[in-house]
């Protein structure tokens, strides 16, 4: 495999031509300012500055694998500041110096930059001196005005994932993509850009990935292909050319470390993992108790009610709607318990209104968003016209933060932050947002909106975090956002926004939230059944199957149908109950993979290409996805579709339903009838569960059961804690190691000791065993043999047993959970 590659020789001819046709095309299209040849000025630590008459680039390694570059007009380097970056205490790293000729050289053990120095471009090559990238010979950096960019080769066989949040397949190669968040009024799987900007993407090539983040805030954009054949380019309207370099080589390790660099998302409030019902809007309460009381009723889990903007008294934020809803900490209270969470929408616009408390202050403290002489800047809100917080002020975070603790002590749970691109309803001018000259007070100094829209929403959710920790200190907040940036994820979950109640919009759910999970944006979820138009049965029945497996979940929709798991009829509610009750029994494999990807910032719902970035396949396949480790996810995406192809990458995989067995890698063909979502587990799996639950802290675990796929050696953790507090900072959590060893004699599980000082009231433990093939002789549990039942009835009724079930191949043993080390042998 070589990872040289030979650039067309006509691609300087094309490059010109297509700058030709672009100048012709656009008056405004002035001639980019190419870099040109740059001296090295020195050394400090890890950085290294090269510098001309107009230009300076800092060229810093972090670590062995990620070098971050920084191109600035003029000859110093101004003050650095970054919205996304949180991580700044590299540990220190060797670096190797060499120069020789034209050419510098900074060698970590991981990765090379090699530095021409005229023109001035940068390469970057593996430990084993094969390039992984570099400038295009023709344009490196550039400059045009305040606008900079730089152009890369791009081999034939490159592919680019991840973007944040887009509509369109994932891969990107040969696709134009900007970053400006915007509320598109709709959106199908061309329209660009979204509500979200994360300038961060995954190179995948021959299976070696590389990584890139630009990190800029201004309106940004990448063309991957689409300008010039075998070159891509990244660049913003101003600002510093400033982007980090992830030397993988797989896609894991870059996706680790970007979000080691912006952050990862916290442990979520575990009642936020459950199933939220959602409209636009319910109201009054009447209504939100018969919505609750029906769940009840019905046998339906669930543990939230979202109120959408009717709730407000007369759209004004932080207020109700007192002739709606009456009392609204009683019905908080009686819903919470009957386990309803409510999430309320708070958007940014305050309407003007002097007799209105939070537009009073917001003016007299100068809290608003300002025209640049000085007057507040108003929009069209749904009050009418209203003012806008400026976020970019810690002060105004800090009096937008003081403003939820009423009705959280009321008893909200969740905020849901809308209209935070931020989006002025209707148009406001050209724009839909504020004008680009608005002002924003920042630590650094007044700055334009052109600077800071893209983490206006960011900075919103960032206040609102602070709010809810502060009304609650002891209870980890629920946000969910509309509109975010690069490291976003550490104040708020994401959703995607309007989509339509069509199988398109199921189809393009799956790389548009696999593509946001790469981008570090790992709780993420999309309207079930979709905004509007209210979706035919089979559609919202589909689409809640799989649903239910992506990290954040909820039927949202304007209506006017009743988008409610019961709405569709009595044979589609007994499937949705089915679907959902699914989700309440994989919560414990659920809430492990959420501490995964706290831990690791691995996403939960993962695109094939994380795990298989050597199969072409895989990168390919945009219709399935794997949600946690252990699980491969292949929805029905079409009307009347009983079956489907599923590709099943290397390895063993079980069909979740009957245990059929299949070795990829290989193209199946499922029956998949309504009632039946195609979903896999993969060999060697142990799948944490547990009873079914009416809401996530009914009762407590018990059984705890722990389905088992043998395949020669295999392990997993399992993690729990309380599901609310932060007492798993200080150490009150439990992860346990689970391992499983099928040799020709039978099969071994181990459980370790528990890591933590959680400790769960008494339970039981249950293992399934599946794909055993004949009654075990015997199975002990330490030294203790444990005796037969005959039934799982029998074994229910039991402390300690086993049964075998030769409908389905599996042994059942069940014992007391110590709670300690514990081993069990299946003999043969
Ligand atoms: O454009 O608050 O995406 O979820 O229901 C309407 C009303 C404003 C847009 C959100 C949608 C929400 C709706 N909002």
């Amino acid at each position: 495999m070589s990872y040289e590659y030979r650039p067309r020789t006509c691609r300087t001819f094309i490059f010109r031509v297509a700058c030709f046709v672009l100048l012709a095309l656009s008056a405004t299209f002035a001639d980019w300012q190419s870099i040109g040849d740059l001296k090295p000025r020195g050394r400090q630590a890890n950085e290294f500055t090269f510098v001309n008459a107009r230009t300076t680039v800092a060229i810093t390694v972090l670590a062995p694998d990620i070098v971050r570059v920084r191109a600035v007009a003029g000859t110093s380097l101004p003050p650095d500041h970054s919205y996304a970056v949180v991580k700044t205490d590299w540990p220190a790293v060797k670096v190797d110096f060499s120069s020789k000729e034209n050419v510098e050289s900074i060698r970590t053990e991981q990765l090379e930059v090699r530095v021409q120095l005229a023109p001035f471009r940068l390469a970057f090559y593996d430990a084993k001196g094969r390039l992984i990238s570099k400038d295009a010979d023709d344009q490196g950096m550039s400059w045009d005005g305040h606008r900079v960019r730089v152009w890369k080769d791009q081999p034939t066989d490159e592919h680019y994932f991840g973007f944040g949040e887009k509509s369109t397949p994932l891969d990107k190669r040969g696709r134009s993509l900007v970053m400006w968040n915007k509320d598109p009024e709709g959106f199908d799987g061309t329209t660009e850009p979204l509500y979200q900007s994360v300038p961060f993407f995954v190179a995948l090539r021959q299976g070696r990935a590389y990584g890139t983040f630009l990190d800029n805030t201004w309106r940004s954009s990448f063309d991957m292909g689409s300008e010039i054949p075998d070159v891509y380019s990244f660049g913003a309207e101003n600002g510093e050319l400033n982007y980090y370099f992830f030397a993988g080589p797989t896609p894991k390790q870059i996706v680790s470390r970007f979000t080691e660099l912006v952050g990862r998302v916290p442990m979520p409030p575990r009642w936020s993992l459950g199933y939220i019902q959602s409209r636009y809007s319910y109201y009054p309460e009447t209504k939100v108790r018969f919505i609750a009381e029906n769940f009840r009723e019905r046998d339906i889990p669930c543990d939230g009610i979202f109120l959408d903007i009717d709730f407000m008294d007369g759209f004004r934020v932080f207020t109700w709607d007192k002739s709606r809803f009456p009392d609204p900490k009683r019905m908080m209270t009686d819903l919470r318990q009957q386990g309803f969470h409510i999430i309320a929408i708070v958007d940014p616009m305050v309407k003007v209104d002097p007799n209105y408390w939070v537009y009073k202050q917001g003016l007299e403290n100068n809290y608003f968003v300002k025209k640049p002489d000085g007057t507040v800047f108003t929009g069209k809100g749904w009050g009418g016209q209203s003012a806008y917080p400026d976020f970019a002020s810690s002060k105004v975070r800090d009096w937008w933060a003081g403003l939820y603790k009423e009705q959280i002590d009321q008893g909200v749970a969740g905020i849901l932050t809308d209209m935070n691109e931020p989006a002025v309803i209707g148009t406001n001018g050209p724009t839909t947002t504020f004008d680009m000259d608005m002002v924003h007070h920042t630590e650094m100094g007044p700055r334009t909106h052109a600077e800071i829209h893209n983490v206006y929403g960011m900075l919103e959710t960032l206040a609102t975090r602070d709010g809810m920790l502060r009304a609650r200190p002891n209870e980890r907040p629920f946000i969910i956002t509309r509109a975010t940036f690069a490291g976003g994820q550490r104040y708020a979950a994401q959703w995607s926004g309007d989509n339509f109640g069509t199988w398109d919009h199921l189809r393009l759910s799956m790389p548009m939230l696999n593509g946001m999970g790469l981008s570090g944006l790992q709780f993420v979820g999309a309207d079930i059944g979709g905004i509007m138009p209210v979706p035919s049965p089979e559609l919202y029945t589909r689409w809640m199957q799989t649903g239910v497996l992506t990290p954040f979940v909820w039927t949202h929709s304007l209506g006017p149908g009743n988008l409610e798991p019961w709405g569709f009829g009595n044979r589609m509610e007994a499937i949705n109950r089915e679907s959902i009750k699914l989700r309440y029994r994989l919560m414990p494999y659920i809430y492990t993979t959420f501490w995964e990807a706290a831990t690791t910032g691995q996403p939960i719902m993962r695109p094939l290409l994380l795990e298989y970035p050597d199969d072409p396949w895989a990168i390919g396949t945009n219709d399935e996805y794997l949600f946690g480790n252990d699980l491969l996810v292949a929805p029905i995406v079409k009307d009347y579709d009983e079956s489907r192809g599923v590709y099943l990458p290397k390895g063993t995989w079980y069909d979740y339903w009957t245990d059929h067995k299949y070795v990829g890698p290989q193209m199946i063909t499922v029956n998949a009838p309504l009632d039946r979502l195609p979903l896999f587990v993969r060999g060697g799996a142990i799948l944490p569960s547990q009873q079914d639950m009416q809401h996530t802290d009914q009762f407590p675990i018990d059984p705890l059961t722990l389905d088992i796929y043998p395949d020669s050696s295999s392990s997993r953790q399992y993690y729990d804690d309380d599901g609310i507090s932060f007492g798993y900072q200080k150490g009150a959590y439990y992860v346990q190691t689970i391992t499983a060893e099928a040799t020709t004699a039978g099969v071994n599980v181990t459980l370790s000791a528990p890591e933590g000082s959680f400790r769960p009231p008494k339970r039981s433990l249950v293992l399934r065993v599946h794909l055993q093939a004949a009654p075990p002789s015997g199975v002990s549990l330490g030294t203790s043999r444990l005796s037969q039942q005959e039934s799982v009835k029998k074994l229910q009724e039991v402390q300690n047993g086993w049964l075998y079930d030769s409908d389905s191949h599996t042994v059942w043993i069940k014992f007391p959970d110590q709670e300690a080390a514990a081993s069990v042998a299946i003999s043969r």
